[in-house]
């Protein structure tokens, strides 16, 4: 059968600069929690490899540039480092993380790739950290700057901007379960991290359109579905409703409809956790939502009644409400632990077309991150990842299934172009389309999956 997408579909893919861009003498960019927290403990990281050791996108952004566009890229997502561009988060900008930046921006338009630029990637300033982070009010404000800074450098070219990849992955790594810096497990915290980045993002995008600056906003979510053990029982459906409104709509209700469930708002207000919201913040994220969805899509979330005891060792945590349900027979990718299940790209898609307004979206992110990929190397040095197109062709099957039945959905990125540091799994699994050599200077070589997206980019779809 032919699956052939909409006119203009964005063909490319994503990343984000913490992942990529590396740090080298003079550059001038400021710590981050990644870069403090391997100072602390290099030993949490795989093979200590740290963000200093990235894929040295800073100083290889051109030839970056020529291997996209050898693999049919219409268009590619990054995110500028805050504390690239403000090292301490506030005050001066970095002149030298200016003219990088306006080099890749250029030279991504020059060989005819669209530049989407994401605000923040997992990666607070340092600085702004030591008074709390996400957690501190001030934080938004010094966030909202940041971002008018950038629209004022970069909006004139960039046209499509995002203020949060992923913004509940910072409260649940960060507040709740200890896989990003300052690993606390405080709920009321989470609770002030999550409000606090809703209410950035609706600043950002107020400023963003009050600046008239002829291009889009939105937000990329990772939407993980929640599907109960068994669809009958209403504990398990009711725990999965739970698991949804906290890691789900959490943010996507709030970004599109411009409130928060009431779901949620009922629990935190049980628990007397509700943050301080100040006169005027609830206006001005009603007023203030996305023009466009991205959505991440890597795993569903199985779902049960609660079973086990709840953990009394600390406060109230998401998971007293339910338990996860480690369902049988279930297709894994062995080297990250996640289930694969072609289907819930459909459903989240199906899920914002039915209940938010069919909103403009795409995939943002969507990928297979595999240990070991040398195996694969052919006798010309190729990476031959037949798993990785059998993976996306799967889902972009279901991705069209939905545009047919109406979606709004406008391009598919893939996770990720070079392959990138995976935080705390720095380079253990590889997602991209083009391997790097990390030992070799990060020399770059196009895999079989680069060169297959490169056929689909052309024909705008494939046959299978
Ligand atoms: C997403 C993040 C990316 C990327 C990807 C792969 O959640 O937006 O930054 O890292 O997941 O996951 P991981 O790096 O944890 O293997």
């Amino acid at each position: 059968m032919k699956y052939t997408f909409p006119k203009d579909f964005w063909w490319g893919s994503s990343a984000s600069g913490p992942q990529t861009e590396g740090r080298f003498t003079g550059d001038g960019k400021g710590e981050n929690i990644w870069d403090y927290w391997y100072e602390l403990e290099p030993e949490k990281f795989f093979d200590q490899v740290g963000p200093d050791k990235t894929s040295r996108v800073y100083e290889k952004y051109q030839e970056d540039v020529q291997l996209m566009k050898q693999i049919g890229h219409n268009s590619f997502r990054t995110s500028i480092q805050w504390s690239r561009l403000i090292p301490n988060g506030t005050g001066t900008v970095n002149q030298a993380a200016v003219d990088f930046y306006n080099h890749y921006i250029d030279e991504l338009l020059a060989n005819g790739i669209e530049p989407f630029f994401n605000l923040y990637h997992f990666d607070m300033p340092l600085a702004l950290q030591e008074k709390g982070g996400w957690t501190n009010r001030e934080t938004v404000d010094a966030y909202v700057t940041y971002a008018k800074t950038c629209f004022e450098l970069f909006g004139d070219r960039v046209k499509k901007w995002f203020t949060h990849n992923e913004p509940i992955v910072p409260v649940e790594g960060g507040y709740l379960y200890q896989f990003h810096y300052p690993n606390h497990v405080i709920m009321e915290e989470a609770v002030a991290v999550g409000y606090h980045e809703n209410l950035a993002s609706a600043k950002a995008i107020q400023s963003y359109h009050e600046m008239d600056l002829d291009g889009e906003i939105g937000i990329i979510l990772n939407l993980t579905p929640s599907y109960p053990r068994d669809e009958n029982n209403p504990e398990d459906v009711k725990a999965a409703q739970m698991a949804d409104t906290f890691f789900n709509r959490s943010f996507l209700d709030p970004a599109v409809k411009g409130e928060f469930p009431e779901e949620l708002m009922t629990v935190i207000k049980e628990l007397d956790i509700v943050p301080e919201i100040q006169e005027g913040d609830l206006a001005i994220i009603k007023n203030n939502t996305v023009d466009l969805l991205g959505i991440n899509y890597y795993q569903p979330r199985r779902i049960k009644a609660k079973e086990t005891p709840i953990d009394p060792s600390h406060g109230p945590m998401p998971d007293d409400y339910f338990d996860y349900y480690d369902m049988p027979d279930k297709k894994i990718n062995p080297y990250r632990g996640w289930e694969i299940y072609e289907k819930g790209i459909y459903d989240i898609l199906t899920n914002v077309r039915e209940n938010y307004g069919n909103i403009r979206c795409f995939i943002s992110e969507n990928g297979m991150g595999v240990e070991g990929e040398e195996r694969y190397i052919n006798e010309d040095g190729q990476i031959d990842d037949d798993y990785r197109i059998e993976f996306v062709t799967d889902h972009l099957k279901y991705v069209h299934q939905a545009i047919q039945e109406g979606t709004n959905c406008l391009g598919y990125h893939m996770w990720t172009c070079m392959d990138n540091w995976s935080w705390t799994n720095a380079y253990k699994n590889r997602y991209g389309f083009i391997s790097v050599d990390i030992k070799n200077e990060g020399k770059r070589t196009i895999k079989k999956s680069g060169h297959w997206f490169k056929t689909v980019a052309e024909n705008n779809g494939f046959i299978d």
